[in-house]
């Protein structure tokens, strides 16, 4: 009796929310792939300065769009690498006729093709190079988007609920020169106003870092602030800093992410000098024994998107105590679900856990925001690299941001559709700029003959 009353319910609500076509279609299988549409694109970017030199004017990134057998369409997007694209192209034939619910297939016929990526097939750059991991999120969060429009749920609710309405960002500031990237270069934009002519400044000290911050804090409301480091040698970034404190006070928590760069000695020399305005210090040192060194001697926690970057890694992250929080990505731990993974992860072995970010547009963004909505716990505000970006590929034009948080949006799946003409124009950026991968190195030499990247500086 139970059973049929239930049954019955069951129908009603199946009645209600879906149409003929998608009834059908779930009662037989799941909605299958039958189109896929890989785009590289290439965005404007300003000239912003990290330890592995110079991001060019253009920052590429990769759109994949996967299209049901009845038309419904679900998009992701990954930093963006000639060689991913390439993998990704070769997994269409695995792809093609997939049913989007059934996530752990794919991943295992992914894993079969592909293998899996090591640890060292990181890089020692700031940003993560692995394959793998790439495609499994552009995969996943493609297929979640399909799987949360047919379902019409947001996806933040298909990782288990929204814990908060709005996820908060942290300013993240750069040292960069003069412009805007894209066309522009290293020129000016002379028509622009309040944050678009604001993020054309140059900024290579102390002064310039604390005018960057006032201009984007007000513009978007964050409440705390990063500073890239690793770009000068450490007594003008702790400068910046202690600038920053004087600018802001002690309730904006501030970060520094000198993305490995420090020696031990140099970090601990500085962190202790930093610990009475710093929330967390990002990636000090390379490797998870130095970062275990530091952490040691330091009061301030140890924050990370360097040393402890896949799961293979979380064992000796925690015998050799390496960091305190781990800086997820979605686009670098395979994809939401396995970010899920992690959060619980992280609150076994009490680790923090918050976001990392690299240059990217708003179907990123909306991936991050559902993400956020769904951890357990949000003790940091997360990075992004978005205001820095100012073109858009979504139809419904750039976030906006309000007190430094992004309301999360309750549309079915991602809740945000490809805007087709602007992705066709960055597709046409990317044919033109000849880019095929990040190379800030090969940039930088572009400025300064000879120079050089050291995986080790000061
Ligand atoms: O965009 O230059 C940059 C950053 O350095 C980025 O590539 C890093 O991956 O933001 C990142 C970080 O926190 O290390
Ligand atoms: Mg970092």
């Amino acid at each position: 009796m139970i059973k049929n009353n239930s049954l019955r319910s069951n129908s009603l609500y199946i009645a209600k929310h879906f149409t003929l076509q998608q009834i059908v279609m779930l009662s037989k299988k799941g909605p299958r792939i039958r189109e896929i549409y890989i785009t590289p694109i290439a965005v404007t970017d300003p000239p912003l300065l990290n330890a592995a030199g110079l991001h060019a004017p253009y920052a590429l990134r990769t759109v994949l769009e996967l299209v049901t057998e009845d038309g419904i369409s679900g998009i992701s997007e990954i930093p963006g690498n000639a060689d991913v694209d390439a993998a990704l192209e070769s997994s269409r034939d695995l792809l093609m006729g997939q049913d989007v619910f059934q996530l752990n297939t794919i991943r295992r016929l992914l894993i079969e093709r592909f293998g899996t990526d090591s640890s060292a097939d990181r890089g020692l750059a700031p940003w993560d190079q692995r394959k793998l991991v790439h495609i499994f999120s552009a995969v996943e969060v493609a297929c979640m988007d399909i799987i949360g429009k047919v379902t019409h749920k947001p996806i933040v609710d298909l990782l288990g609920g929204k814990m908060r309405d709005a996820v908060p960002f942290s300013a993240y500031l750069f040292y960069k020169y003069a412009g805007a990237g894209g066309e522009l270069g290293f020129g000016k934009d002379e028509q622009a106003t309040g944050w678009a002519a604001a993020r054309q400044e140059s900024a290579l000290d102390p002064e310039g870092i604390v005018a960057q911050a006032k201009a984007m804090c007000e513009s978007f409301g964050f409440q705390s602030i990063k500073l890239k480091g690793g770009v000068f040698e450490p007594r003008q970034e702790v400068d910046a800093i202690i600038a920053l404190h004087k600018a802001f006070g002690a309730d904006v928590p501030l970060r520094i992410d000198p993305n490995a760069l420090w020696t031990v000695d140099t970090a601990i020399l500085y962190g202790k000098e930093m610990e009475p305005y710093l929330e967390y210090l990002e990636d000090p040192v390379r490797g998870q024994e130095n970062m275990a060194i530091v952490r040691k001697a330091l009061k301030t926690p140890l924050a990370t998107n360097m040393c402890t970057t896949s799961f293979d890694e979380i064992p000796s992250s925690i015998t050799l105590g390496s960091e305190d929080i781990i800086l997820s990505d979605h686009h670098f731990w395979g994809g939401l679900r396995a970010s899920m993974t992690l959060a619980g992860i992280c609150s076994t072995f009490k680790r923090g856990l918050s976001m990392h970010s690299n240059s990217h547009l708003g179907i990123s963004l909306a991936a991050m925001v559902h993400l956020g909505a769904a951890l357990p716990s949000m003790d940091y505000a997360l990075d992004t690299h978005y205001p820095w970006q100012s073109d858009e590929i979504i139809t419904q034009g750039r976030f906006r941001f309000e007190d430094g948080a992004v309301q999360v949006p309750s549309e079915p799946g991602l809740g945000v559709e490809l805007d087709r003409q602007a992705l066709k124009k960055l597709h046409e950026n990317y044919l033109a700029c000849g880019l095929k991968k990040r190379d800030d190195e090969i940039e930088m030499q572009k400025v300064i003959p000879g120079w050089k990247f050291k995986s080790v500086r000061w």
